[in-house]
């Protein structure tokens, strides 16, 4: 049996992120992870551009009991390899980027293209086949608009195929509007989000507590069932 944990809505800047939705391109139900703004420091302001939400698969929290159940909110926040866990855990995500401001595809993608390629760098990860990921994820923003309130949907397998979705105003269409099978770009983007230099602080810190909450919640991990090849019984 599968249960839905019992979660929160987030509300801001009037975008309501509601605490489980049906991911476009998935069949499962995701739950509200965390969520917070996007903005820019410009001219000394800090301007809010986006609203981005982190959904997560039901079976993410008994993978993420494993290591983390029982530490604080705090605790969750300063450890890196809590969100490393949260990105690459054998779950599915589905990221929501909901516009505060009005964004063209090309300002968007651009963005998120330097902060994966940049992501790539570092780690040395940086091929051909990534940078023909990229190609493609710029194309698909080309010609696209997104006014206050339009949402770009990111449903990120754990097998690596990423279904993009434009939802123009914030509710949630039922198939995605194209795939890309790169593992690595499924991750990088929501690693640029939530990662060591993600993009939102306040998406991280919504997921450490809620996360934290949700934790203390889940049974205690079920016990490893070894599936033991017949050849290698022991036999009387
Ligand atoms: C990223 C990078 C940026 C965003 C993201 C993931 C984002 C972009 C906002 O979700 C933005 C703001 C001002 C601009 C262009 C883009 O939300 O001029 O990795």
């Amino acid at each position: 049996m599968s249960m839905s944990p019992s979660v929160s809505a987030v509300e801001l800047e009037s975008h309501v992120f509601p605490p489980t939705v049906k991911a476009p391109g998935s069949a499962k139900t995701f739950f509200l992870g965390g969520a917070g703004e996007r903005g820019l420091e410009i001219e000394g302001r800090f301007i809010k551009f986006t609203a981005i939400g982190v959904y997560l698969e039901d079976a993410a929290l008994p993978s993420l009991a494993a290591k983390w159940k029982g530490k604080t909110a705090e605790e969750l926040a300063d450890s890196p390899y809590f969100y490393r866990d949260i990105v690459s855990g054998p779950f599915e995500k589905l990221t929501q980027v909901t516009m505060i401001l009005p964004l063209t595809g090309k300002q968007y993608s651009e963005k998120v293209a330097e902060n994966c390629v940049a992501y790539w760098k570092a780690i040395g990860t940086y091929t051909d086949s990534e940078a023909k990921a990229i190609e493609k994820f710029m194309e698909i923003f080309k010609d696209e608009n997104f006014p206050p309130g339009a949402s770009i949907l990111f449903t990120q397998s754990p097998i690596g195929s990423l279904v993009i979705t434009f939802s123009k105003d914030g509710s949630m269409p039922e198939t995605g509007n194209v795939v890309i099978e790169n593992k690595q770009l499924s991750e990088a983007i929501l690693e640029s989000i939530i990662g060591k230099h993600g993009v939102s602080p306040a998406a991280k810190q919504s997921l450490a507590s809620r996360i934290s909450d949700l934790l203390k919640e889940t049974d205690n991990a079920a016990p490893v069932v070894l599936k033991l090849n017949p050849k290698h019984q022991y036999k009387e």
